[in-house]
């Protein structure tokens, strides 16, 4: 089976809701998170493009679902979910998104997986944990990313990890929700997160037409 290579990303589509997005055909994996979390960075990182997320210090705006293709086809994608978790968003706008998320969660049917993207200084926070509820309700399967662990020590970003896992067991989750210590910034991680993308995409029939 070819291997995903996540260089080969390129700019598709932005939609502003989930009637706009691509045809459910083939498989997708979205990254979510709060705002400013570090979502365009791990973006940028993994696909090793600087510039295909945008990156920023202050929290964007726009609420668009953007989608990159991978390897020049359209039916490979990266999905990169609007950030969430402003405490200024008025309540409409909270409750859109809440609709908008869940609905793209719980009934896309060509997403594989959910990369959820966390500071490791704030893990978990209420948004997030709403997120994964969803995403655990429709059986998808979620992966952590504890990103900006080049601010910690070793040890805390270990520590960090592994009280995110405990939670997970204690909520009876573990099994579809993996959790992971990672850095834009240095690197740290890329490969561990790579593989499991790659795992989400490896359906049966992906690549046997050509
Ligand atoms: N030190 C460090 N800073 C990061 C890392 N990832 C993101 N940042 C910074 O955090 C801020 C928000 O990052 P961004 O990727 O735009 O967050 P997004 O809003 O979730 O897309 C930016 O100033 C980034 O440079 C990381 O791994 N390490
Ligand atoms: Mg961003």
């Amino acid at each position: 089976m070819p291997k995903i290579n996540f260089q080969t990303a390129q700019y598709l589509t932005s939609a502003p809701s989930i009637r706009e997005c691509p045809e459910e055909k083939g498989v997708e994996v979205a990254f979510a998170g709060r705002s400013n979390a570090g979502k365009s960075s791990a973006l940028n990182r993994l696909t090793r493009n600087g510039k295909l997320a945008r990156t920023s210090k202050t929290p964007g705006r726009t609420q668009l679902i953007n989608h990159f293709g991978l390897m020049g086809r359209e039916d490979i994608r990266l999905v990169d979910l609007p950030g969430y978790g402003f405490a200024k968003v008025p309540l409409a706008m909270k409750k859109a998104w809440e609709k908008n998320m869940s609905e793209y969660l719980q009934k896309r049917q060509s997403l594989q997986g959910v990369v959820l993207v966390m500071d490791i200084r704030q893990p978990l926070k209420d948004a997030d944990v709403m997120m994964l509820n969803w995403a655990v309700d429709a059986e998808l399967p979620c992966h952590i990313l504890l990103t900006k662990c080049d601010k910690m020590k070793r040890g805390a970003a270990k520590a960090v990890l592994l009280q995110v896992k405990e939670k997970l067991k204690e909520a009876n989750v573990d099994d579809l929700v993996s959790a992971q210590v990672f850095s834009s910034l240095k690197g740290d991680g890329s490969d561990v997160l790579e593989q499991r993308i790659s795992s989400w995409m490896m359906v049966e029939g992906l690549f046997e037409q050509e």
